[in-house]
């Protein structure tokens, strides 16, 4: 019997407002702002938890080391790693914030993910997402590769490609720009890949598109996925324009249906169309579209109309949507959600939930999960521990209160204290999720220093 799981990313101990992404109107706003790391770790470890204690599988992939002091020692730094992170904040700190950015807590982008029932051999597939486009989550993609590995441990079921090439041409964001639509989630689903920009040609937008037609096409060929069930479609120039830095601003697909904005897709009817012709002798796709007079893209984009979690929930026969609080607080989203359960369409209800220090960087609740959808013989070949149940929620909740700051400054990302801090919480997570002892890179360089 197939399902669909969630993995959250655990919000890193540097969660911090860099302003980092330019596109990404909340992080622009938020530039420079006091972060709140152990709350922002508690927060998404209670979505977490709320998801489980509904009755779906949660998992979790740990956070990534910061700074990553790799990333400065390519560039030229050297010493001991008080050194390189001296160096670097003297020679230019939008280095160093760029090498502490905690922003890998947005697991949707950390893959792309095709279920064994669309993928030629059967097994389920990921491609590590290659973030090139901006400088702080090029630096995802190795370790993000990593804990699929040692998650997803067993290759008779699952199959963890690289990332792409770096280059601009395959300039790839993850299963944020990647949508699937299916009857049941262990059925045969139509894949739609979502792109910005043609590798080829020249960027449209002042904002970066931050995903290739190429992209998909590659992920495609690589997962061996059927060109009949397998879509590519324009994101509208409109929408990254306002700030959609990636479809799932804008749009959420979950078994037949799509949620989306009228302004999600360039080729808005063509696209629909699309998306029918697919579906059709598979599943009847509806597709419930927001009309910009009643929720305009503006609003959407404040509030995450659309980066909600579609969920089949047990015991409920209509769609569930997890939604940021953020949309009960503006007015035409939340008259709309208001109209749209009380109509008698897919989705049936609305529950709100806190993520408010991931939002004011642009990520709500869905950019902070991947969605896998697997069979009860995959969840039993997982390697390591990271599906949550009350044991690991007391273990983490523990760890998070134990090492976490209260309050990170921009400035703070210089302070070496942190950066050991981090490395005694990540040894220690390393034990409490069962990974291995040389899961990063400082595991592994301390361990040569030992031979
Ligand atoms: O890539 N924000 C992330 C938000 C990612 C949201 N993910 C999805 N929509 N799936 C980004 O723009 C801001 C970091 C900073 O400014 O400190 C940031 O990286």
């Amino acid at each position: 019997m197939a399902f669909e799981a969630n993995f959250d990313g655990l919000v890193g101990l540097t969660h911090n407002y860099g302003g980092l992404s330019i596109g990404n109107l909340a992080s622009t706003a938020h530039a420079s702002a006091i972060s709140r790391p152990k709350e922002g770790a508690l927060q998404g470890l209670a979505k977490a938890k709320m998801l489980a204690d509904l009755g779906l599988v949660q998992g979790l992939f740990p956070p990534h080391q910061r700074p990553h002091l790799p990333s400065l020692r390519a560039v030229g730094f050297s010493g001991s790693d008080k050194d390189v992170l001296a160096a670097a904040w003297k020679a230019d700190p939008a280095l160093v914030r760029a090498a502490g950015s905690s922003a890998q807590m947005w697991a949707a982008n950390a893959a792309t993910v095709s279920p064994s029932t669309d993928c030629a051999d059967g097994r389920l597939h990921f491609t590590p997402a290659n973030l090139m486009t901006m400088a702080h989550r090029a630096l995802e993609a190795s370790q993000t590769e990593a804990s699929l590995w040692a998650i997803f441990a067993n290759s008779d079921h699952f199959a963890v490609h690289h990332a792409l090439p770096y280059q601009s041409l395959f300039a790839d964001e993850g299963a944020a720009n990647h949508m699937r639509l299916c009857r049941a989630h262990g059925e045969p689903g139509v894949e739609i890949f979502v792109w910005g920009r043609n590798g080829f040609g020249r960027q449209h937008t002042a904002f970066p598109a931050r995903q290739t037609i190429q992209t998909g096409q590659a992920i495609a060929r690589r997962h061996g996925l059927e060109a009949g069930r397998t879509l590519h479609v324009q994101q509208s120039v409109k929408a990254i324009e306002a700030g959609a830095f990636h479809n799932d601003v804008v749009a959420v697909a979950s078994l037949n249906v799509l949620f989306c904005h009228e302004h999600a897709f360039e080729d808005r009817l063509g696209t629909h169309e699309a998306i029918k012709r697919a579906c059709d002798g598979l599943m009847e796709a509806v597709i419930v579209e927001v009309p910009e007079a009643e929720v305009p893209l503006s609003d959407a984009i404040k509030s995450y109309l659309f980066n909600t979690q579609l969920l089949e929930l047990p015991g409920e026969d209509r769609l569930v949507l997890i939604a940021p609080e953020e949309c009960r607080e503006n007015r035409p989203t939340h008259r709309y959600l208001q109209k749209l359960v009380a109509s008698n369409g897919p989705i049936g209800r609305v529950m709100f939930v806190d993520v408010r220090q991931s939002m004011r960087n642009g990520g709500g609740p869905a950019c902070l999960r991947l969605r896998v959808v697997m069979d009860d013989a995959q969840r039993d070949a997982l390697g390591a521990r990271a599906v949550l149940d009350d044991a690991l929620y007391q273990d983490l909740s523990t760890w998070i209160e134990r090492h976490y700051r209260d309050t990170l400054g921009p400035d703070d990302l210089a302070d070496p204290n942190l950066m050991l801090e981090g490395q005694v919480a990540l040894d220690e997570l390393t034990d409490l999720m069962h990974l291995g002892s040389d899961f990063y890179p400082f595991q592994r360089e301390a361990l040569l220093r030992t031979w």
